[in-house]
């Protein structure tokens, strides 16, 4: 009887030992990967997260399309910044595009919103316009400007 009782407290033992030394490698700076970033408590995450923001924001804007201009016709964001535009289309038939960033709405008859999300990766300074006939032509566009 005490024999098994002895051998059952050694599994358990080296068991806890075996959970511990695995806890530790997945700790250690040299085996940083998703797994590690996975297992951060929730406050850590956040920090990252705020840390993150001083290098790309979310910058938003509403661009209004019609017969035949953006409202406004330029905004202004820093390189890294992720860029939420909402294009209100609220007369004719029209799309957003910006060739440069691969962002494009549908086209479409107004009234319509749609979103369109992408990262400022590169500065410079962009058009953004409408692809439909001659309305890039007839002064359907604006400027992006990244810095
Ligand atoms: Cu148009």
């Amino acid at each position: 009887m005490k024999k098994s009782y002895i051998i059952i407290v050694l599994v358990v033992v080296l068991g806890i030992i075996f959970f511990i030394s695995k806890n530790n490698k997945l700790q250690a700076p040299e085996g940083v990967d998703e797994s590690i970033t996975n297992q951060m408590p929730a406050g850590e995450e956040n920090k990252d997260v705020e840390e993150m923001k001083v290098v790309g924001e979310v910058k938003e804007f509403t661009i209004e399309g019609k017969n035949f201009a953006f409202v406004p016709s330029s905004i202004t964001v820093n390189k890294g910044d992720k860029v939420k535009i909402t294009f209100k289309n609220t007369e004719g038939f029209h799309d957003f595009v910006v060739d440069e960033f691969g962002a494009a709405t549908k086209q479409g008859q107004a009234p319509f919103n749609e979103v369109i999300e992408f990262t400022a990766d590169k500065a410079g300074s962009f058009e953004y316009y409408c692809s439909v006939g001659s309305h890039r032509a007839m002064g359907m566009f604006g400027t992006l400007i990244v810095k």
